[in-house]
């Protein structure tokens, strides 16, 4: 998979290389390529950003060099084009997953209050918000989008994990997870995880699920 990023701070993207996500760039399972807006602009200052017309407090980023990156990036259009936005469709697991399937992603970062609206409308396929809060620029957000979608990627997660993780847990809030000391500052791991009994842990897991997701996100329940 290849992830291209435009953005104004294209070192931000150097912490990808830390972790499951830095392995995975490391085996060219996944390539991100973050380029500077800047090295694009045509003004003698390299300004990316510009009063709003109407008027209002901020600047606004200008269109020439955002248009220019993107074009350098993908010319014929092969990529899915996304601008990461507060006003975007909400991200969640099933839109993940879509997003895995393509073998070119572009991300658009913006910063200050925004892009002006002439290089989404010419440029971008999706906007894509990570939730309901305003961050200074899209690049936290472009993170979230490229470390979840790396790991649908074959071979960035050990083995079957994250097909497995689908039909396990099928949109349910994970069960509470134990490892060694059996008890640690007074608290034990529940008595059936030691048990050696299967079925019995399969039917305890689910059943925290249930019992999680109902009080605290009960909203995923809807339909089940
Ligand atoms: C209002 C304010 C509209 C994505 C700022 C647009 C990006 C949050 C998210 C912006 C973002 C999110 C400029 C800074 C987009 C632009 C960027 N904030 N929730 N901020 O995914």
């Amino acid at each position: 998979m290849r992830i291209d990023v435009a953005t104004i701070f294209p070192e931000m993207f150097d912490c990808l290389k830390s972790g499951v996500i830095g392995k995975a760039l490391d085996k060219g399972l996944v390539t991100v390529n973050a380029v500077n807006i800047r090295d694009y602009t045509l003004d003698k200052h390299g300004k990316c950003d510009d009063t709003p017309f109407g008027g209002g407090a901020g600047m606004v980023m200008t269109p020439q060099p955002i248009h220019d990156a993107i074009h350098a990036l993908d010319p014929n259009r092969n990529a899915l084009r996304i601008y990461m936005s507060p006003k975007g469709k909400t991200l969640d697991q099933a839109a993940v997953i879509r997003l895995a399937r393509r073998e070119h992603i572009l991300i658009l970062c913006g910063n200050y209050e925004g892009v002006d609206q002439r290089v989404i409308d010419e440029d971008i396929d999706e906007e894509i918000s990570i939730g309901d809060y305003v961050l200074t620029g899209g690049e936290l957000p472009a993170m979230v989008l490229i470390n979840a979608c790396a790991r649908y990627v074959k071979g960035v997660l050990g083995s079957e994990q994250s097909t497995q993780e689908e039909s396990f847990s099928d949109g349910l809030l994970e069960y509470p997870q134990y490892t060694r000391p059996r008890e640690y500052l007074g608290r034990q791991v529940p008595e059936v995880l030691l048990s050696g009994d299967h079925a019995a842990i399969a039917a305890w897991r689910r059943e925290k699920q249930l019992q999680i997701t109902r009080e605290r996100r009960p909203d995923l329940l809807e339909g089940k």
